[in-house]
């Protein structure tokens, strides 16, 4: 028997501002510390990526073409202010007034993302999330992004606050490209929350219309086997990745639990990490007023006991069987043969957000209600003829779909979904070879191509009914 969603459940596609737009340098957009690092990397860059910039009325028309209610965006920070504080950019400001005209144009709904790994070079250069100042500027930018774009509804402070801190300080996956530094990703983690929280506060005393939330990114953690040592190293995974954040959103303060792990886990680093307790005061009063929770979730990872020196493969190259992680005072994710994997190493696991969504729940009583913000699966897509045949894709999605419609039958108010993505994008740490769009995207021509997944999502869509 099918399964089926609610009538008014949305379905969307995701984007982000640098993945999709292009137009790194145009119209007097600022640096952001990838454009620099990506040059000398000298392997890919962002330009043209999708030429979002330029091609946002052919994605719009496709989007309702195709039966996709609502477009996930982020708006680039350094397109509004390019030194990230002081003088506006008003060719910026236009530019994304032109794409929310086109939104209403085609009747798809914007869902706004302010932030999405992308701060400013300058600020960037100057700490990032780790010094405090550049709080200051990211919650008067927020505040900028309020009182311009009255088009917007659906508001989301921060995209995935969690892998913003361990790809920049801990895995150095992203500039600055920092290694297993925890003293560092734990106090990012906590200065964004408390960003975040100011920029809720300043949100609803503003008395905006609309309604605001945050993207975390949640994968969840389970012990590799039923050993007590295993058990532990997953909670502690658990606590960093997902308790710190939930925590910090939903109660506005870490629970004892959250930080008797997460101190652990600092201590086995010869580091420990000292908040300000008027933070709390912020984060506490936004604990009360978040509309949403935004989920991205992609994968679900097995934790096994590692007490020795930290150590990472990262796969971003789509070599099968060449990532490992290993993190002291954490544990090693283990990869099960058991179960399936992209060609990026990410487990294939659909049961994990269907156990994710009815946890939140239990825990988080006040979380208001979800969108699942981005998911979806990297494929090397084939491309023949214009025809692309994305059987996994589908299989992917099926998976996922049916976990949402079980937990909306346990009682989780999901209230819609952004496959990552609506046509391919930039990846950031695996160019252009790993695919997400339900639209391929010819990067010579920029010519969109619906992919098979864009006609099942279409059915989907009209019919809430998973087939
Ligand atoms: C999330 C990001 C997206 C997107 C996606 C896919 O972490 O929010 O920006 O990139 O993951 O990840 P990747 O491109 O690394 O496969």
């Amino acid at each position: 028997e099918m399964r089926t969603l609610p009538k008014d459940f949305i379905m969307g596609g995701a984007t982000a501002a640098y993945q999709a737009e292009g137009a790194t340098k145009l119209d007097g957009k600022g640096l952001v510390a990838w454009d620099t690092w990506l040059e000398e990397k000298g392997r890919y860059t962002a330009e043209p990526a999708s030429d979002f910039y330029h091609q946002y009325p052919v994605d719009l028309k496709l989007c309702r073409k195709f039966k996709i209610d609502s477009l996930r965006m982020s708006i680039a920070w350094s397109r509004i202010f390019p030194n990230g504080y002081g003088e506006v950019n008003q060719a910026g400001v236009d530019y994304y007034h032109r794409v929310f005209a086109e939104c209403k144009k085609q009747g798809v709904i914007p869902f706004v993302t302010i932030h999405h790994f992308d701060t400013p070079k300058t600020l960037f250069d100057n700490g990032d999330f780790l010094n405090r100042e550049n709080v200051e500027h990211f919650v008067n930018y927020a505040k900028f992004c309020f009182e311009e774009f009255k088009e917007v509804h659906y508001w989301s402070t921060f995209n995935e606050i969690y892998p913003v801190a361990t790809n920049q300080y801990l895995t150095g996956i992203f500039p600055p490209e920092i290694k297993f530094d925890l003293k560092k990703v734990v106090t990012c983690l906590h200065n964004m929350m408390w960003a975040h929280a100011r920029a809720v506060n300043i949100f609803k005393e503003g008395n905006y219309s609309g309604e605001i939330g945050v993207v975390h990114s949640l994968e969840p953690k389970y012990p590799y086997s039923q050993a007590k040592e295993d058990i532990h190293a997953a909670a502690k995974d658990d606590a960093l990745s997902i308790a710190f954040l939930l925590d910090a959103t939903y109660k506005g303060r870490y629970s004892d639990k959250t930080m008797a792990l997460v101190n652990e886990i600092l201590a086995a680093n010869d580091t420990q990490v000292e908040f300000a307790e008027s933070d709390f005061i912020a984060m506490e009063k936004a604990a009360t007023q978040t509309d949403f929770l935004g989920i991205n979730n992609y994968q679900s990872h097995w934790v096994q006991h590692y007490d020795k020196e930290s150590a990472i493969g990262f796969n971003g190259t789509g070599e099968k069987g060449t990532s490992f992680y290993r993190i002291k005072g954490i544990g090693e994710r283990i990869q099960r043969d058991d179960i399936p994997k992209n060609d990026w190493d990410w487990a294939i696991y659909p049961e994990g957000l269907y156990d994710l969504l009815v946890r939140i729940k239990a825990d988080y009583p006040n979380y208001g209600k979800i969108y699942i913000t981005e998911n979806g699966l990297g494929f090397k897509d084939n491309f023949n003829d214009g025809v692309i045949m994305d059987e996994p894709r589908i299989e992917y999605l099926r998976g996922n779909f049916n976990s949402i419609s079980k937990a909306i039958d346990a009682g989780v108010d999901v209230k819609g979904y952004f496959i990552w993505s609506l046509m391919d994008v930039f990846s950031w740490a695996n160019g252009y070879n790993k695919r997400y769009g339900l639209f391929y995207v010819d990067f010579e021509t920029q010519k969109r191509y619906p992919k098979e997944s864009a006609y099942w999502y279409k059915f989907v869509s009209e019919n809430k009914v998973i087939i």
